[in-house]
């Protein structure tokens, strides 16, 4: 970015520049960033200093700020082999089974913590008094998933991982806007740079490692949401903006996995969670005629096999055969939660009592979760028990957590990972120094947000290692005003030219971050396969979209803030943009459709095994500026 004059800046003219040295870096304060402030301070020899910056609170931050209903990844009696052949099979076969297996022998351990400290797990009738540990049977909703009173599940977990290493060490409300390298170690971490977004101040960490958690990538694609009462409603948070993979791209980390996207059926227009509906009330989706599609299509699936043969479908071919409906007319598709409350009513023979809990269970599940979905419940005068609600699958999101696997090319266990997946230390990139974890290691997926947070205190663990191991101060020379300049090139933008229009909203010299989203939105939405089009692109549309992003990039110079609200936004913007072309080129390397249901090439609109059962990794090179595309070979650890 070019160093800007400010001549006419307001209060941004001369912000405070706060230099903090620190050993081990933590950017995010979500789930994995929680796990990693905690398993750190363990390790941490005396005297190592452990820091975190969050560009919001930690207490609400990130994916589970409204809190969750359910803990996804809690294996109790099921073997860890048997977990990655559930998350293999539902993301199409190419995975890293080394991660996978990882998470699943370390997650249990996390869950336990998280009830010992006081998230309340549901248990089943007679072991209310026992924990996890103690041998409490827990309610599962499915095989993976166990239920929760989750509303505070985040300040619960917070709270720990501030005791863990002192609130001095945590910046809150700091939101990191680059990665910076070492300037005398060949590709080798140095540290990060951001600002407040509360006060005139630019800082700089100095850092020996570094753990970076900002979650995944929302609001790339035009939401379904996109019109007046409900914009800006998402499934995923909003706030997270792809910083963990553009900002770890733009220093040479490899990625993998970017063509893949997550396309959550949700309902309808509120966005709230389907999973406790599906699987604990066992409630069928069904489309404006009363059919079972999911059966009524069953052959559907025969064009994706083995996958397609599974015992339970991969969650993209069953959005698959939803499609199929919504295209040819037969929508809505309706979750018949009538039927599945008649049905639990019925096996408590209609106690009363029972009944009136069950239907708080529903409620709660959206109250714990996504309370706007029981918001729009109240308002549009739905009651569970006696009306449908509808679904709809959502824009794209893009994600390493949940049911995705796009993020960064990471280091395995040294005990699993072949050779070529394992150079030395557990979930670093390929940038020496740099760990990440949860929404950012690729490759994996269902880990949710107890796995996030095992994955999390992995990480850790092996960057206070690789601190002690490689113990040496990081270099970086560049001038911090200059640093404060680039970050701050929007408030100059709108300094430098607001007098020049009536509405500032409104300027031919600059462009408001928020119109700049809504264009980013419009290209992926018209070009790169979102709702727009059915999620099904090609060739022609692909290279428009990149066309039509390199326009957007050159405008992004001009993005313009009047505060330090649409500064952040901005960046926002920037991070987004960067994640949003990295998706496209893998999309346009895979030359098959590995997702249908996610999104489709209708130029290679099938799975091809022979060609692309293989990792489609990428590389931007920051010394020339140029991407590399790459295919890296798929193996299966454990038998399939
Ligand atoms: O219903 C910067 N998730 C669910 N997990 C479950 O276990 N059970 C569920 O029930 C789940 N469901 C669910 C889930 C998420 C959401 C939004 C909904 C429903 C509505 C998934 C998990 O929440 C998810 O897997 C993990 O939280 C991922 O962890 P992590 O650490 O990868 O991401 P994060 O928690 O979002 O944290 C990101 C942090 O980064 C900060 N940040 N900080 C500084 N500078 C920047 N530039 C930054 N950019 C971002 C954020 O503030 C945040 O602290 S259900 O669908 O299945
Ligand atoms: P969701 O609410 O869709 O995020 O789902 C929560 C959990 O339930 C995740 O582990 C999903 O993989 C799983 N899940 C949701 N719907 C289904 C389904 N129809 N069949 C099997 N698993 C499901």
């Amino acid at each position: 970015m070019s160093v800007a004059t400010a001549e006419n800046s307001h209060f941004c003219k001369d912000p405070q520049i706060v230099q903090i040295d620190t050993d081990l870096l933590i950017i995010g304060g979500g789930m994995s960033a929680c796990g990693a402030a905690y398993e750190a301070k363990k390790w941490a020899p005396e005297g190592m200093k452990i820091t975190l910056v969050d560009k919001a609170a930690m207490e609400r931050s990130g994916a589970v700020a409204q809190g969750l209903s359910a803990i996804n990844t809690y294996l109790g009696q099921n073997t860890p082999e048997d977990y990655v052949r559930m998350v293999s099979n539902d993301l199409m076969g190419v995975v890293r089974d080394d991660l996978i297996y990882d998470v699943g022998r370390h997650v249990d351990d996390s869950v336990h913590r998280f009830e010992e400290w006081g998230l309340p797990i549901w248990k089943q009738h007679g072991d209310e008094e026992k924990t996890l540990e103690q041998g409490g049977q827990p309610v599962r909703s499915g095989k993976w998933q166990v239920m929760i009173n989750g509303e505070s599940y985040k300040t619960i977990v917070a709270e720990a991982a501030k005791a863990s290493i002192g609130m001095d060490n945590i910046y809150e409300r700091v939101f990191i806007v680059k990665l910076i390298l070492d300037e005398k170690q060949d590709n080798r971490i140095a540290g990060a740079v951001g600002f407040s977004v509360r006060e005139n101040k630019i800082y700089i960490f100095k850092a020996k490692a570094v753990m970076m958690a900002c979650g995944g990538a929302v609001n790339i694609f035009r939401p379904r949401q996109s019109t007046g009462e409900g914009m800006g409603r998402a499934w995923y948070p909003v706030w997270n903006a792809g910083s963990t993979y553009t900002m770890a791209a733009q220093i040479g980390a490899e990625l993998t996995m970017m063509e893949n996207r997550f396309v959550p059926a949700r309902f309808k227009d509120g966005a709230g969670p389907v999973g406790a509906w599906f699987l604990l009330f066992k409630a069928k989706a069904i489309n404006a005629l009363g059919e079972d599609y999911c059966v009524k299509n069953a052959a559907m699936l025969q064009d994706y096999l083995p996958y397609g043969n599974s015992k339970v479908t991969p969650t993209c071919l069953r959005n698959h055969q939803m499609l199929k409906e919504i295209r040819e007319g037969r929508g809505p598709i309706y979750m018949d939660t009538p039927t599945a409350m008649k049905n639990l009513f019925a096996s408590y023979d209609n106690d009363k009592k029972k009944c009136k809990e069950l239907e708080s269970e529903a409620w709660e599940d959206f109250l714990d979760m996504c309370c706007g979905q029981a918001g729009f419940w109240a308002g549009m005068n739905i009651t569970p028990e006696t009306k449908m609600s509808e679904l709809m699958p959502t824009e794209p999101y893009l994600l390493g957590s949940h049911s995705g696997c796009c993020g960064l090319w990471v280091s395995g266990p040294n005990d699993i990972a072949p050779d070529e997946w394992n150079w030395g230390y557990n979930r670093m990139t390929t940038v020496n120094g740099l760990f990440t974890a949860g929404d950012g290691v690729g490759a994996s997926g269902h880990k949710f947000s107890s796995g996030s947070y095992a994955e999390g205190r992995i990480a850790a663990k092996n960057a206070v290692r690789f601190i002690m191991e490689n113990n040496s101060d990081p270099t970086i020379t560049t001038d911090p005003k200059v640093l404060a300049n680039d970050i701050y090139l929007p408030f100059h933008n709108y300094e430098n030219h607001k007098g020049y229009s009536v509405d500032p909203e409104i300027n031919p010299n600059y462009i408001k971050p928020r119109m700049l989203l809504f264009r980013l939105n419009k290209i992926m939405d018209e070009y790169g396969g979102g709702c727009g089009t059915s999620y099904v692109t090609g060739g022609g549309m692909l290279s428009k979209a990149l066309e039509l992003l390199d326009i957007l990039k050159e405008d992004a110079m001009k993005m313009a803030a009047k505060d330090l609200h649409e500064l952040m936004r901005c960046w926002e913007n920037y991070h987004r943009i960067w994640t949003a072309e990295a998706h496209l080129r893998h999309i346009v390397f895979r030359e098959e459709s590995r997702y249908p249901g996610f999104y489709y090439r209708s130029d290679f609109n099938l799975i091809d095994d022979a060609n692309w059962k293989c990792f489609v990794n990428s590389k931007w090179d920051p010394k020339t500026s140029n991407w590399t595309m790459m295919k890296k070979a798929h193996k299966d650890l454990v038998s399939k």
